[in-house]
């Protein structure tokens, strides 16, 4: 017999037997010319008796030998497709997701969001609901990994706006995801990873964000005031990075935090200096949301699959996106930036090991 000397996790996600469950492949692309290259980061959120994910869906040019191309929305809101010769010794490609030439920064991708239907949570298709994009000079880079918090009768929506001018945090609303209103930029660059909380404390409502500041400080979470949902203030930095650890390099929340008897329950993810990225939770006080009760040691749940270690940016299992029944999370995620996949928590069990 060979002894093979098992790694130690403390990942405790049930991950669904049919992931993943949703592939690029299964989406069409927004025009014949592109092609799906990852599905991710999906929302997650109960309308009119079914389960819905709103897919972040990746597009670029089919791809030429010894290019690079992608394409951008221009300032007239029309696709153009820029392209690049690879042996040009002003590109830079060392990270997937982003390409540099000539000092300025594009993305290799352009995402827009879809909307996908289930009965069962596990199978989904597309119900004929038109796709969210990018309108306008903070988005023409696109949208990306959009949270859905419904509050009373209304879905928000925060997602990522991207273009030359930065990364922030852009607020759609709907009742019946045919109409929406744009409420515009609502956190200004570098921002993402904005959770809103499912309802109001003490008349007021709280969104996670995650400003960067790279020279002094870091990616770090950090919590807002609002009274009406679209200007934000108070803000207080409550979640670091550390050092040596799974979260050492960067922490973003996931989506909206979890009323719990002991507090908001919150899954966020962190990243290390290699770029692996795993989740873990934060315990929120109830009435003051700024003050952190408890947060995992260890991961609850790691890139480990092998779905979740190999794909377009491997390593990554990354959500913003959960439906509630009693004590069961099912989460959904995308792995390595690729593929749409689905894990189901038991809310006590990731309380207990905050305890
Ligand atoms: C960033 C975002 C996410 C992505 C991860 C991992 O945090 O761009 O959309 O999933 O990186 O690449």
């Amino acid at each position: 017999m060979i002894a093979t000397k098992e790694k130690k996790t403390t990942d405790i996600a049930r991950r669904f037997p049919e992931n993943p469950i949703l592939l690029p492949s299964a989406i069409p692309p927004s025009r014949p010319e592109m092609k799906v290259e990852c599905l991710l980061n999906p929302g997650a959120f109960r309308f009119d008796g079914r389960i819905y994910l709103l897919l972040r869906v990746a597009e670029r040019p089919v791809q030429k030998p010894g290019a690079i191309s992608f394409p951008i929305i221009d300032a007239d809101g029309e696709l153009q497709i820029l392209e690049f010769d690879m042996a040009d010794p002003l590109l830079d490609l060392s990270d997937p997701r982003t390409l540099r030439y000539d000092g300025i920064e594009y993305l290799t991708t352009l995402s827009h969001l879809r909307l996908v239907a289930s009965d069962d949570g596990i199978r989904f298709q597309e119900g004929g609901f038109a796709s969210l994009t990018g309108i306008g000079d903070h988005e023409t880079y696109g949208i990306e990994d959009c949270r859905v918090t419904q509050i009373g009768d209304t879905y928000y929506l925060t997602f990522t706006e991207v273009s030359p001018h930065g990364v922030g945090v852009g607020l759609r609303s709907t009742k019946d995801w045919q109409h929406f209103v744009s409420h515009g930029m609502i956190l200004p660059a570098h921002n993402k990873d904005c959770a809103l909380f499912p309802e109001q404390i003490q008349g007021k409502y709280y969104a996670l964000h995650r400003p960067s500041s790279p020279n002094l400080g870091g990616n770090y979470i950090w919590i807002a005031e609002s009274a009406d949902l679209e200007y934000w203030g108070n803000h207080r930095c409550i979640t670091h990075t550390r050092r040596g650890m799974w979260d050492s390099s960067r922490v973003g929340a996931g989506a909206s935090p979890i009323r719990t008897a002991e507090g908001w329950l919150e899954i966020y993810h962190g990243a290390n200096s290699k770029n692996r990225y795993c989740l873990g939770a934060l315990l929120l006080d109830l009435d003051e949301p700024w003050k952190v009760l408890a947060r995992s040691h260890a991961p609850v749940m790691e890139p480990i699959a092998a779905y979740e270690r190999t794909g377009f940016f491997g390593n990554v299992v990354f959500t913003n996106g959960h439906i509630l029944d009693g004590d069961i999370l099912t989460m959904y995620y995308g792995a390595s930036d690729s593929v749409v996949c689905g894990a189901r928590f038991s809310i006590q069990e990731i309380l207990h090991t905050l305890r």
